[in-house]
């Protein structure tokens, strides 16, 4: 049976643990509604959490599934990288159903503020839910504009994958796509291989890309299907050794240790108009390697 059980998590910070109804489970932040951790069956980690993760408000837990909103990076009017939500605390929705067949799962709400509108001077409420069902993990993030005026913003599910050794590890769906190369003035590329491969830093803006990507993960036997909604952008980033090594919240090695695959909204900003409501998300699923 799947659960959803309110607690306590590192660093005394209040969120959820969620277990699907075949073993995986997952740590839900009320820090910036961050999936922090999910891991299959076996506690064998699914989404990178760095072991050097600090977990004091305001900084963001490095890992997981940082929301990167209303902006992706600087692709917007804030001086913040990647905007606020991911460390905003969020209020947990409809207290979640206890023991629900196949789902545990759990919604959190951020609310416009006068600290919020400091930065970004809009009304708004945000919705973000996860859920486990049964080897996959649903994330779903709904904006609604309670403002008079439209406003618009970039956004990203900044998805932090576990892989057992990134000599060994690749992103497939890509070929043929645009991007922006990030470690090149932004400059637009186009991607001629088969798969992304990582044998030194990549940071790309892959913009309009398939809705279904793969993240293969040879060392685990095992790949991770990526199927994003009303996100045609697709980020793809790992720090390699130097920036690994200058990043504090991230262990000397970790780089051989996650890449992340950003579903995302920037190429073209996202509108909402007074009273309308976007929703965006991402289904993650395992498929094992057969041997
Ligand atoms: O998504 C890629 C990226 O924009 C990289 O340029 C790098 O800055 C990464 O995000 C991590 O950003 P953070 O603000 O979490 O350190």
């Amino acid at each position: 049976m799947a659960t959803t059980r309110l607690c306590t998590l590192e660093g005394d910070l209040p969120g959820a643990r969620l277990r699907s109804a075949t073993g995986c489970t997952s740590e839900v932040y009320r820090h910036g509604a961050h999936v922090a951790s999910w891991r299959d069956a076996d506690g064998e980690d699914i989404i990178f959490l760095s072991s050097e993760a600090v977990f004091k408000p305001p900084k963001a837990i490095r890992g997981g599934i940082p929301l990167c909103f209303p902006q992706f990076s600087d692709l917007g009017p804030l001086a913040q990288q990647h905007g606020f939500a991911r460390n905003e605390q969020w209020q947990l929705v409809d207290p979640p159903a206890n023991g629900d067949e196949d789902g545990g799962n759990v919604t959190m709400r951020l609310v416009s503020s006068d600290a919020t509108k400091a930065l970004w001077p809009h009304d708004f409420v945000a919705d973000f839910s996860a859920r486990l069902e049964g080897d996959e993990m649903h994330t779903s993030l709904t904006v609604r504009n309670t403002d008079r005026e439209p406003f618009e913003f970039t956004v990203a599910l900044h998805t932090y994958f576990a892989v057992g050794d990134i000599a060994h590890a690749t992103v497939e769906g890509l070929r043929g796509a645009s991007y922006l190369d990030s470690l090149d003035g932004r400059r637009e590329k186009v991607d001629e291989c088969e798969a992304v491969a990582f044998a030194k830093e990549v940071d790309r803006i892959y913009r309009n890309t398939p809705d279904v990507l793969t993240v293969r993960d040879d060392a685990n036997d095992r790949s991770i299907v990526v199927q994003k909604t009303n996100l045609p952008d697709a980020v793809v980033w790992n720090p390699w050794v130097d920036k690994c090594a200058k990043t504090g919240d991230l262990g000397d090695g970790d780089y051989k240790s996650f890449l992340c695959v950003e579903a995302a909204a920037t190429s073209t900003p996202v509108v909402v108009r007074p009273g309308a409501e976007w929703t965006c998300g991402q289904v993650l699923r395992v498929v094992k390697t057969p041997k």
